[in-house]
Parts: C-alpha cells; structure tokens; sequence
C-alpha cells in the first residue's frame, strides 16, 4: 500500500505479520479497525509479541536467541513520574530475580521519557584538571543530572545516578535505593592483587533510551534488560582508554612486564580481567554470557530463524565480540544489515 501514511502501513504490515506468526484468526476485524481509524490501539498480546519482534529484529544484538521469552509489562496506562519510578523499581527486581535474569520490558505511555541511557549508570565528575573521576562515558548525563537539580554524589569512582524521569510535562529526579542497584565485586580466582583494585560494575544492562516502534506507534519509554555478555564489561566498559581505563591496573597487579609492548602485557592483563569477570558474576549467581557461548547461541539462532522461514539480519561490526573475535564462528559468517520493524531506534538525548 504505497499511497497509505507511514503509521497506517506500519499497522496493516504489524498486524498481518501478528496473525501469520501467531496463527490467530481475526485479521480482517483488526485490519477493518485500521481502515476506519488511520491506526490501531494494540492488545497486550500483540504489544508483548511486537516487542519480541522488536528484540528479534535488533541487528547489533547477538543475544537475539531467546527473543520468544522476552517478559513485557504493558504499563502503556501509566505516565505520572513518581509511578513511573515505582514500576522501574519492581522492573529492577523482576529483570534481576535473584541473579537469574529474566529478560524483561515496561512499556510506558507515549509521553514518557527516561532522560538515563540506562537505568543503572555510574557518575563521571569532570576534575578541573581535565581528568574524570568515575565515568568519562557519563559527563554529559552527570552535567545534566546536576542542571536538575541533582547535590552530587559521594565521588567514588562507582557512583550510582539518580533517574530524571520526564511525564505529564514535567521532569523528576529520584534517587536509586541500595537494594535496587545490584552490583559485583570483581576478583580474580587466582591473583588478589586484581581483586584489590576495586573494580565493580551493575549485574544489570537496562537500556531506557530506545524508541520501541511497533504497528506505527512510538514508544520512547520502553526499557529493556537481558544479562550482560563478560566483554561488555571486561573488554570495553573498563577498558577502553575513555572509559574506566583499567588495564595498566590489571596488569601492574598480574606483575606483568610493562615496558614493552611485544611482551603483549595488555592482551595478557584483558584475557585475565575477562576471567575475573566471569569468575566474580558466577561466583555471586548473576547470569552471564561469554563470547564462545553467545556466538554459538547466534548460530542456533540463525538456523531457528532460517526454519522458520526468515532471514536474520545483522550488523558484523557490532555481533563480533571485541576479544578473540576469529575463535567465535561470528567472525567467519556474514550478514544483511537491512533495518526491519518492530525495532528499537535510538534517541537523541535530552540534553541536546
Ligand atoms: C546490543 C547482548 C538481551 C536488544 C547488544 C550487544 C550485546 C548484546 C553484546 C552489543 C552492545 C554493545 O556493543 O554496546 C545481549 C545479551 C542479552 C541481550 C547477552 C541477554 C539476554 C537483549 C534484549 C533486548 C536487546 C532483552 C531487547 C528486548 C538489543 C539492542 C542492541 C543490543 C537494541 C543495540 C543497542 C545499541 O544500539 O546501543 N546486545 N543482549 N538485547 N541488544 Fe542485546
Ligand atoms: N554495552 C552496554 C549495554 C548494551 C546492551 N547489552 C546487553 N543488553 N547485554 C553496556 O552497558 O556495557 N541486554 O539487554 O542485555
């Protein structure tokens, strides 16, 4: 249907998709109520599978294989901040289930915004000497938070950062209680010296600055969680020169020979934070993935998709992992970038 606006097509193309996938009948009803009205107001039932659909369809997302167990909350009725909060909460402690993540979504009405890219994210103070106490990933939304009206936090490097939560034409801050932010002490199952640098990070990833966009409609307030993948974490997050920058650390505490490159101290003291990564998150009971699992899961979920008669779509540079990205199958395969919809779409942030 060329001639039809973007949101009407959307709907037409969601629906169908819905009842083929599903099997369900009905179709012609629910495609009457589009022509009549431009859109379409979705079930619970079509919401929960559309987000699904959404999570299946992310390119850059190599944990896409049990995309059919995504737990939806259709909060799509509630837009006041202070409930917003409350049910980020109960999210918190539902996704988390005691260290057995449960990959999980709330949907918020379609006036809502969580201004964090995720609800757990750690402060970066810019120091006057240009240097950056916690992380450097985090100045702009730290800036922002204070702007807010935030008093600043303890200035560890691991401060947790309030929430600004916008609705009903307004914007609140509340502040993350203890019991809501799990984290993981990292330590080495050999070497201590590691576990005495005082490196941590959240057990969990809740991304709050994606649009879910599904039947034509737009959902800028739909947080997500699944579990993190070790290299997010021991590979980037505290590794990357602009972020925690941890490697020097590492490898001084591993007593590595540092003075020459080709003694390939660096890629010693990254395959070892790996492992303490991995280590410290089994040893609390907080699921992980590491990269030879999750990429052997992607390959199972190509094949489930290729069953199915589908085609999997992918972004290469983002599915690799960024350590031993040739011993994971990943590495060898190629893939159509192509976006599709239902998906997620990021925001530009508030600040900006
Ligand atoms: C990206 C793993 C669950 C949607 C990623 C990335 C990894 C990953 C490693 C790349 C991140 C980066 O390089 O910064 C996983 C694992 C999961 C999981 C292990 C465990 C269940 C989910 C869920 C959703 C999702 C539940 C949505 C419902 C996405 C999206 C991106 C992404 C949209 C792209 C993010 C961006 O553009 O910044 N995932 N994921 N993932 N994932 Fe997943
Ligand atoms: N790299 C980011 C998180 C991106 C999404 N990763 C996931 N998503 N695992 C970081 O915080 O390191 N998920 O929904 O599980």
């Amino acid at each position: 249907h060329p001639a039809l606006p973007a949101r009407t097509r959307e709907a037409l193309e969601f629906l169908a998709l819905y009842h083929h996938e599903t099997g369900l009948p009905g179709l012609r009803d629910r495609q009457a109520e589009v022509y009549r009205t431009g859109g379409v107001t979705l079930s619970a039932a079509e919401l929960t599978h559309g987000a699904r659909v959404a999570w299946r369809n992310s390119t850059r997302c190599v944990g896409r294989l049990p995309w059919m167990t995504l737990d939806v909350r259709d909060l799509r009725h509630v837009t006041s901040p202070e409930e917003v909060f409350t049910h980020l909460l109960a999210h918190l402690r539902e996704g988390f289930n005691g260290g057995r993540i449960r990959p999980t979504m709330s949907v918020f009405g379609p006036d809502v915004r969580v201004h964090n890219d995720q609800l757990i994210r750690y402060a970066g103070y810019r120091q006057p000497d240009g240097s950056v106490i916690g992380d450097p990933q985090n100045v702009a939304l730290t800036d922002h938070l204070r702007r807010l009206g935030w008093a600043g936090g303890p200035g560890t490097p691991f401060d947790v950062l309030p929430l600004a939560i916008e609705g009903e034409g307004r914007v609140a801050l509340f502040d993350l209680p203890a019991d809501a932010v799990q984290e993981v002490m990292i330590t080495h199952p050999t070497c201590p010296e590691v576990g005495a640098l005082g490196l941590r990070w959240h057990a969990l990833p809740v991304i709050s600055n994606m649009t879910l966009e599904v039947a034509g409609q737009s959902f800028p307030c739909a947080p997500f969680n699944g579990w993190y993948l070790q290299t997010e974490i021991a590979a980037r997050n505290l590794v990357d020169r602009d972020r925690y920058d941890a490697l020097p650390a590492v490898a001084a505490a591993l007593g590595l020979d540092t003075t020459s490159r080709r003694s390939l101290w660096q890629d010693r003291a990254l395959l070892e934070l790996n492992v303490a990564v991995l280590h410290s998150f089994d040893r609390a009971g907080v699921r992980i993935a590491d990269h030879h699992g999750v990429t052997a899961q992607f390959v199972h979920f190509e094949e489930q998709e290729r069953r199915a008669g589908r085609q999997v779509r992918g972004r290469w540079s983002w599915l690799i992992p960024p350590m031993s990205p040739a011993t994971t199958p990943v590495w060898h395969r190629s893939y159509h970038d192509e976006e599709e919809r239902p998906n997620f779409t990021v925001q530009t942030p508030a600040w900006r």
